[in-house]
């Protein structure tokens, strides 16, 4: 590409393979920390292999992306983020040398769409079942719960069962090659992932759930599928915080002067690598293909970064 072209910001990016990414998880899943863990890895703390860089689209979205985070911060060392009614959506893209290879849209939801009805979220939901229904990736967020004094209590069945009926109704008529991704959100209110009793739990959630998900997974456009603890706040950086809003409910605040999340990186790799043969069939019938020497450095990181990734079905 010209650096001409560059310059002039004349290289649209409906030109360059575009990968959509799509969440899906009810309230106080941990969306909203979880893009902010992603905004910091796209702002220079992912390191790549083999000439590719991830990038905001320019450097004024690359400035606002840096004053949300630090906003955000700010206030997560203080409070719980306040929930709310506005998605939050975002792009970012893989550089190979000077050239953008992958253009990522990243598709946020509103949490109240899946578990209220009333006239604003019905009104939200088309959008938001058009979202799942044309992702190439889905990411349903799941999260480790605990009790008021912050003992970890299990999943949530109640979201698992809403999560699997707007995945029936968005998918019904999908043709194309989807990954899937179940995150395991506050992974960190397990301590330790490295105990005994850690692992037993992380293996008894993967075999249920891969049971559970099995009616959808055994669908021949689900491509791959795979199941990933994470935590946005980090392990021993989430400070509990009771009575919130004089509620029964203990949420969780920042403890330090920065997120340390686990598993982000290796999940947003992940998930680029499944897209990786899978972009050119969703997008429009014009994409170019993903590039070989892309595909293979992508491939490259992944392998070398550390993390936990349970298959839920085999695919890259
Ligand atoms: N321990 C822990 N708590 C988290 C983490 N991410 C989010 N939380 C907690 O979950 C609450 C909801 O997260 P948020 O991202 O606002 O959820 P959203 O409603 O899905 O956007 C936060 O206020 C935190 O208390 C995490 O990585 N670890
Ligand atoms: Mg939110």
């Amino acid at each position: 590409m010209a650096l001409k072209d560059m310059i002039m910001g004349s290289v649209k990016q409906e030109n360059i393979p575009t990968v959509k990414l799509a969440v899906i998880g009810t309230s106080t899943t941990g969306k909203t920390y979880l893009l902010n863990a992603i905004h910091r890895l796209i702002n220079g703390k992912l390191l790549l292999r083999d000439g590719l860089r991830i990038g905001a689209l320019n450097a004024q979205d690359a400035a606002v992306k840096i004053k949300d985070i630090k906003d955000n911060i700010l206030w997560m060392q203080r409070a719980p983020l306040p929930s709310s009614e506005t998605k939050y959506n975002f792009s970012f893209n893989l550089f190979k040398n000077m050239d953008p290879a992958i253009h990522v849209v990243y598709h946020d939801n509103v949490g109240q769409i899946l578990t209220e009805v009333n006239q604003k979220m019905n009104s939200l939901r088309p959008d938001f079942l058009k979202s799942i229904s044309e992702a190439t990736i889905v990411w349903f967020l799941l999260p480790m719960q605990t009790d008021k004094e912050g003992r970890y209590t299990g999943v949530s069945d109640e979201d698992v069962l809403i999560v699997e009926s707007y995945l029936q109704e968005a998918l019904q008529n999908r043709k194309s090659p989807l990954a899937f991704a179940i995150l395991l959100t506050k992974a960190d209110v397990l301590e330790d992932l490295e105990q005994e009793q850690s692992k037993q739990e992380l293996y008894r959630l993967h075999t249920e759930l891969k049971s559970r998900f099995q009616w959808f997974l055994e669908g021949d456009f689900i491509s791959a599928a795979a199941l990933f603890p994470i935590s946005t706040l980090g392990f021993g950086n989430a400070q509990l915080v009771t009575d919130v809003n004089n509620t029964e409910k203990a949420e969780y605040i920042l403890r330090s002067n920065d997120l340390k999340p686990y598993n982000v990186d290796k999940l947003l790799l992940w998930s680029l690598s499944c897209a990786c043969y899978q972009a050119p069939t969703v997008a429009a019938n014009s994409t170019p293909q993903i590039d070989e020497a892309v595909k293979r450095g992508i491939k490259n990181t992944l392998s070398q970064t550390d993390g936990l990734i349970f298959t839920l079905k085999d695919g890259i």
